[in-house]
């Protein structure tokens, strides 16, 4: 496997004294743990399990319509993404997978890009199409829209470049694709509320059909942006009703970003749950809009609530319970490796908060109409310090204690600055 990481510089364990502290917080919170019934190492190794993709997109620093202030040592093409991606997965070994997005990840070789990542220790989660962008050279335009364009040929245009993302995902061992419509209008008046929608689902019956064996199909709803009246696909109301119609394979992805403000995002994940049609996630946070902020930035309560939903689902091994975790961010100011290595943290450590909720307690304050103490009980599992428990799974997975120190002390920004010099990071550069 290509060492992502040269030399011991990296790995904190051989400071002595981070060991000696973390060591005394595992040993206190294992205590802590045992006298509520709860065993640190069945938690330890349940953490070990979490998984999430990283976004091939937020490797380089996002921006704004008001501008982008891209760092030094960026990823310029995919085998850097890659690359970087890699040092996600090393450092807390909760990073397996990348998620592409077509065509600004388009392989020149793909099965060179599949050996390469291989090689780096990771893989390929669901890929992401694009349908919201004109490419150069690109015949039909999409400003009016893709799956839900009044022209037919731009309806087919757009399916078309569907099957070919997942012709590319194929290749590189994908078993999804999300698919995320900028479809919609910015005027009342502009576009039939109802015939733009049936027209969506006509199109993803046509990639649905084209679903390699094993494929699943992710809707994504968004409530505005970049259409600012009536987005097509605007709630999860909407993409359950396509995810419904379109059959097993086709499951909702909920992109934390994509709800108005106070909306009851966990509840939005019960619901789906319930249906059996959560098909996976874009975690991020915000303050106002779609903001793609550090996971668990702004609401880490809302983020530990959306932990807790899904821990229940698999502690009840609720039927099609499979869920593709991803994050989906945009960093502006922070330096992107060190958001992402923060991000996995942040989740991490929700994860293994939700899953100390005393259940039985829960369930019975619940029933018995006892309000307070059912808020307590969630509470006594957000407030637990789960720190050093999250940091020892990445211990024992071959990560580091603390990525972010890690990723600092390695100096892999500084080499890859003087090594990835010259020309500028630009998201349609293929490998
Ligand atoms: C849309 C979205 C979608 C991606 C894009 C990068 O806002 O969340 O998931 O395709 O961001
Ligand atoms: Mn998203």
């Amino acid at each position: 496997m290509t060492k992502v990481f040269t030399g011991a510089s990296f790995d904190p364990s051989a400071n002595v004294e981070v060991t000696r502290d973390h060591e005394r917080d595992l040993a206190s919170l294992g205590e802590r743990l045992e006298r509520r019934g709860v065993a640190l190492d069945r938690e330890i190794e349940a953490v070990r399990q979490f998984a999430v993709a990283v976004p091939s997109w937020a490797l380089g620093t996002g921006g704004t319509r008001f501008g982008r202030f891209p760092g030094a040592g960026e990823p310029r093409r995919l085998s850097e993404k890659l690359e970087d991606a890699a040092v996600v997965h090393r450092l807390t070994g909760a990073a397996p997978r990348v998620s592409l997005h077509i065509p600004w990840d388009v392989p020149d070789d793909t099965a060179a890009v599949r050996q390469f990542a291989a090689e780096l220790g990771i893989g390929f989660d669901a890929v992401n199409s694009n349908t919201f962008q004109d490419q150069p050279g690109q015949l039909l335009s999409y400003k009016l829209g893709s799956f839900s364009h009044p022209d037919a040929a731009v309806r087919r245009q757009a399916v078309e470049h569907n099957l070919f993302a997942i012709e590319v995902g194929k290749e590189l061992g994908s078993q999804a694709i999300t698919i995320w419509l900028a479809d919609g209008s910015d005027y009342p008046g502009q576009m039939s509320l109802r015939k733009s929608f049936d027209r969506v689902l006509e199109c993803l019956r046509d990639v649905y059909a084209a679903l390699p064996d094993g494929w699943r199909l992710f809707t994504e709803h968004k409530p505005y942006e970049p259409a600012f009246y009536a987005s097509v696909v605007q709630d999860w109301g909407s993409s359950y009703l396509l995810a419904t119609a379109l059959g097993d394979r086709a499951q909702c992805l909920v992109d934390l970003g994509h709800h108005l403000p106070n909306t009851n995002i966990e509840l939005v994940v019960a619901r789906l749950l319930g249906a059996g049609k959560l098909g996976g996630f874009h975690f991020n946070d915000s303050k106002y809009g779609d903001d793609d902020l550090t996971a668990g930035s702004i609401k880490p309560y809302g983020l530990f609530l959306v932990f807790h939903e899904l821990v229940q689902a698999e502690r009840e091994r609720l039927g099609g319970f499979t869920p593709a975790y991803m994050i989906d961010q945009s960093h502006n100011t922070k330096d992107p490796l060190e958001a992402m290595l923060q991000t996995v943290d942040q989740l991490q450590l929700a994860y293994a908060k939700a899953r100390l909720v005393d259940h039985a307690a829960l369930e019975a304050f619940q029933e018995s109409g006892d309000p307070l103490m059912a808020e307590r009980t969630l509470k006594e599992a957000f407030e637990t310090d789960v720190r050093s428990l999250v940091a020892e799974a990445r211990r024992r997975s071959g990560g580091a204690l603390d990525p972010v120190i890690a990723f600092r002390n390695s100096g892999y920004r500084a080499r890859k600055a003087a090594e990835r010099a010259g020309a500028d990071y630009v998201p349609q550069q293929s490998l």
